[in-house]
């Protein structure tokens, strides 16, 4: 086998989760797949510090082996970039809610300033051989601002939500400047066959494109490589997570709490695309037409709030509120609340065991790039005694958990009729269709994500 010399990474996204010293236990699986590929090669993980400044100075950091260069960016950037294009144009757009989605130019200037911005300042620490990955909506124009810079080196971008379909986007002004900035990469990676199917529509609908083998599109002259590449989560790590002491205990707590029912779990960042109403909806289905099944179960949702200063986060905040306080005012009884809704985090630990402690695990994204609690869930369960994952059709992870019960979200029939299977699921069936679940989840990880996409880069 040809050996060749590791290319120094160099990743570049809206925010860095890189270890820092305080949190040694607070990263997530992209945090531990990229740390670990940052370290080894000696790379420098840059983005926005999450803070607003007056200057744009870099800031290098170093800690546990990986080196982040950050920068502050102005209270105007942050609204228009950030809260602006990022999360009140791109992230509705693309999680097909023409109704949420804002259209200002200010927010677009602001868009393409900020990465103008990033392009600028992180350009002169690229050396010739750096294998460059840019992530995410926050950031499609960089590549495009790097290539000005004169930049040969391979540079690939993956997108973490889904890609809309070609009649939803052409709603957004520019969009074809925005999709043309994409090829200026070497590959372009997508959670999903469906998100890339939606993805090679729009390039050969609207922009002429033609398709070559093995992904390849070619549009003017410029070929880039499209793939699917489904993001997993760091599986060793969450299930030696759900067999440590502390999930055993936060289990045997979480059990005795519900005083025999079973639990449903829900986890979701607080956000309208995780389709949080329709579950209270379908769940609240589920006990209006069962009465003599409200004593078998109860739901815990912990939903811990994001996106604070975007008014339409503020809104569904407010929505769930008011639900969540309808129903259990309505089926409450002295020794029984219906939904648990906790608004804070927990650590990832007490969550594996959470997870554990679930008979049910209720995914109802409305869209989803790729849903990654679901296969927390999933690794978490007693290989003896495993829970029952209801998944969203329309995540990106439906098409990998396929023994899931998949259910339209927007149907609350759909939900409580899933509710109701899974309550009454005999164990060998649960055993039959988590298993290859289990399997997917585990041979499918983080690592296996990101040796995927490098290699498809450095092949490129
Ligand atoms: C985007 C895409 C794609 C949640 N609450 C707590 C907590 N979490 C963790 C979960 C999970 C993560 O946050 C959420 O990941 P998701 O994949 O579910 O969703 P997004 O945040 O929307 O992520 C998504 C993902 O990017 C990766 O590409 O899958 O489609 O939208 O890991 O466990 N973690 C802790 N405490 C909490 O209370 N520790």
């Amino acid at each position: 086998m040809e050996c060749h010399p590791l290319s120094r990474l160099i990743v570049i996204s809206n925010r860095v989760s890189a270890p820092k010293p305080d949190q040694p236990a607070a990263q997530g699986g992209l945090a531990v797949a990229l740390t670990a590929a940052l370290r080894e090669s000696e790379g420098i993980w840059f983005g926005w510090s999450g803070h607003a400044g007056e200057d744009h100075k870099l800031d290098f950091e170093t800690h546990a082996g990986v080196t982040s260069g950050t920068i502050d960016l102005t209270a105007q950037e942050i609204d228009e970039y950030y809260n602006g294009y990022a999360n009140s144009t791109l992230w509705p757009l693309f999680h097909y809610r023409l109704d949420l989605t804002e259209f200002e130019r200010d927010y677009q200037g602001g868009y393409e300033r900020v990465n103008r911005v990033f392009g600028d300042i992180v350009a002169p620490h690229i050396m010739p051989d750096d294998v460059v990955w840019v992530h995410d909506y926050h950031m499609i124009p960089l590549g495009w601002i790097l290539r000005q810079h004169g930049m040969k080196n391979r540079i690939g971008f993956f997108l973490h939500i889904p890609w809309p379909p070609t009649r939803l986007l052409v709603a957004l002004p520019d969009h074809k400047r925005l999709v043309e900035a994409l090829f200026a990469y070497d590959v372009v990676g997508f959670q999903s066959a469906e998100w890339l199917e939606s993805f090679r529509h729009y390039v050969t609908h609207e922009m002429g494109g033609t398709l070559g083998e093995n992904g390849r599109i070619t549009v003017g002259g410029r070929t880039i490589r499209a793939i699917a590449c489904p993001i997993g989560i760091d599986s060793k790590d969450f299930i030696a997570n759900a067999n440590t002491d502390h999930a055993r205990d936060v289990k045997m707590r979480v059990l005795e709490s519900g005083v025999g029912r079973q639990m449903i779990i829900g986890v979701d960042r607080l956000d309208y695309s995780k389709g949080l109403a329709e579950r209270f909806l379908g769940y609240e289905r589920f006990l209006q037409k069962n009465p003599d099944r409200r004593a078998l179960v109860y739901l815990l949702q912990i939903a811990p709030p994001s996106r604070t200063d975007v008014e339409s986060y503020q809104a569904i905040r407010n929505h769930l509120d008011s639900l969540s306080g309808r129903i259990n005012g309505q089926y409450a009884d002295i020794d029984w609340t219906p939904i648990r809704y906790v608004n804070r985090g927990y650590p990832r630990d007490t969550l594996a065991g959470v997870y554990r402690a679930a008979r049910i695990g209720l995914v109802t994204s409305l869209r989803d790039g790729m849903n990654l609690v679901a296969k927390e869930f999933v690794a978490a369960q007693d290989p003896r005694d495993p829970g029952v994952l209801i998944l969203s059709r329309f995540t990106g992870a439906a098409e990998q958990l396929t023994g899931a019960l998949m259910i339209n979200p927007y149907s609350a029939d759909d939900i409580a009729e899933a509710i109701g299977t899974a309550l009454a699921m005999p164990r060998e069936e649960r055993i039959a269709r988590w298993q290859p679940m289990f399997d997917n989840v585990r041979d499918h990880d983080v690592t296996w994500w990101r040796e995927r996409f490098i290699a498809a880069l450095e092949a490129a």
